[in-house]
């Protein structure tokens, strides 16, 4: 297959080229490392350096054999848009190219703006370029689990059987997000199933959940090979948070009560539904939407199982509760359903006191690299900020 990874320089993105590659597809990706841009802004960096794309594209080549075509280039830029998809012909676009950070997105008037223009003007362009170049192929694209928020029903994927008044239909699940970033992925959902309906375009929506860990079978194969992870406050996702405060003896943050409920994934299974999801295309006019995670904690046990992993390891930890920076519930029902990604053949890597450690072990290496000064959350959710 060819297979287009859209944001390809990112934590997740790079993975997943190496994984299409690694198995024979033919693989391009597009990144226009605005990420790394956003690492200068904020005074983070990931915790472990990250040679240049092109140089992680070499090293592949060297240790795989294989190539991976790289284009330097804005998704919010249409005319490149076209030209890629014009010259690479995908099959399937896995989209991840977008800002992923809520606390980002609620730092100011110009990264809530920025967040929204960025990431649903890149998706229209991906979705006009592929109407005109191919528009049989299959747009697998990032969303979140996040864009239906903590309602207090079950969370079904993406659509919800309704009788209203005597009458029944099939409506997009109401949505009710926590962030602008999280909202920005509802605007895009509601653009791609319009697309899907109006066009006939193909599509699956990967709503995924809060995703942990650091290696996947080809980031271990060299030091070029690795991929960012972020434990700071703005880019850092909750566990790959804990476990770096454990390795260096911090307090774990926990916010407020810590009764958040989401749900959560290894890295290596963001990657084997991406997969299943491009090999098992939706059908021509088809808005297909799975929830994809693997299993729902709370912030708060989260913290528990990384505070006894340290133990395991040698490391007293303790947690703290911290004034929440975010406008979020801290107690409330939550049950998603998440199986249609099973059906297809996921065999999760659930969250083992094996899998912590060894996560735990990993960490501990690039522990004299961590900055200590961004564990404390700095972007409130409530609070005016001076627009830049
Ligand atoms: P990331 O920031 O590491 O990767 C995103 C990449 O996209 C970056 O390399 C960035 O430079 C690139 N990019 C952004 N805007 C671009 C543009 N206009 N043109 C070209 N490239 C652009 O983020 P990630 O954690 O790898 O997340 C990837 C996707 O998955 C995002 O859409 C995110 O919202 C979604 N997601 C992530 C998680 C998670 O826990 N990491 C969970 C659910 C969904
Ligand atoms: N939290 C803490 N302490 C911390 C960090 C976070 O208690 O130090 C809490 C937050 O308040 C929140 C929960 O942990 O209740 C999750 O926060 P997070 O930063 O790990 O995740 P979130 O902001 O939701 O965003 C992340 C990714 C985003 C993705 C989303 C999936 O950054 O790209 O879309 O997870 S989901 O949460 O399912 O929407």
């Amino acid at each position: 297959m060819r297979v287009l990874v859209l944001g390809g320089d990112g934590y997740l993105g790079w993975p997943t080229a190496m994984h299409f590659s690694a198995r024979g597809d033919e693989v391009a990706i597009v990144d226009n490392f605005a990420k790394r841009q956003w690492e200068l802004e904020e005074g983070i960096e990931p915790l472990a350096a990250i040679p240049p794309l092109h140089r992680r594209v070499r090293r592949w080549k060297e240790i795989s054999g294989n190539d991976i075509a790289l284009m330097v280039g804005d998704l919010c830029n249409h005319r490149f848009v076209y030209k890629v998809i014009r010259e690479f012909k995908p099959d399937a676009i896995v989209h991840y190219g977008e800002q992923p950070s809520a606390p980002y997105s609620m730092q100011d008037r110009t990264t809530a703006v920025y967040t929204q223009t960025n990431n649903i003007e890149g998706t229209m362009n991906v979705l006009f370029a592929m109407r005109a170049h191919c528009p049989d192929a299959h747009l697998v694209k990032l969303g979140t689990m996040g864009e239906y928020g903590t309602p207090n029903i079950d969370i079904e994927e993406g659509w919800l059987e309704l009788e209203h008044n005597g009458r029944k239909d099939r409506v997009l699940f109401p949505k009710r997000p926590g962030s602008f970033y999280h909202l920005s992925k509802v605007h895009d959902s509601a653009n791609i199933e319009f697309t899907c309906r109006i066009w006939d375009m193909r599509a699956t929506d990967l709503n995924q959940g809060v995703v942990y860990g650091i290696e996947t079978d080809q980031t271990v194969l060299h030091p070029d090979l690795e991929t960012s992870f972020h434990y700071d406050d703005v880019f850092g996702t909750v566990l790959n948070r804990f476990l770096v405060q454990a390795a260096i003896g911090c307090p774990l943050t926990v916010y407020g009560k810590g009764g958040q409920t989401r749900g959560f994934l290894n890295i290596k299974d963001t990657i084997q539904c991406v997969a299943l999801a491009v090999d098992n295309p939706a059908d021509r006019g088809d808005f297909r939407v799975f929830n994809q995670f693997t299993e729902q904690f709370s912030v708060l046990q989260l913290a528990e199982m990384v505070v006894a992993a340290a133990k395991r390891n040698g490391q007293d930890t303790q947690i703290d509760h911290l004034e929440n920076p975010r406008v979020e519930l801290e107690d409330h029902y939550y049950n998603a359903k998440h199986s249609k990604l099973v059906d297809l053949g996921l065999r999760p890597n659930l969250l083992t006191e094996a899998v912590l450690d060894a996560m735990y072990q990993t960490v501990c290496r690039h522990v004299d690299f961590v900055d200590r000064n961004v564990m404390n959350p700095r972007i409130q959710w409530s609070s005016e900020k001076a627009d830049r």
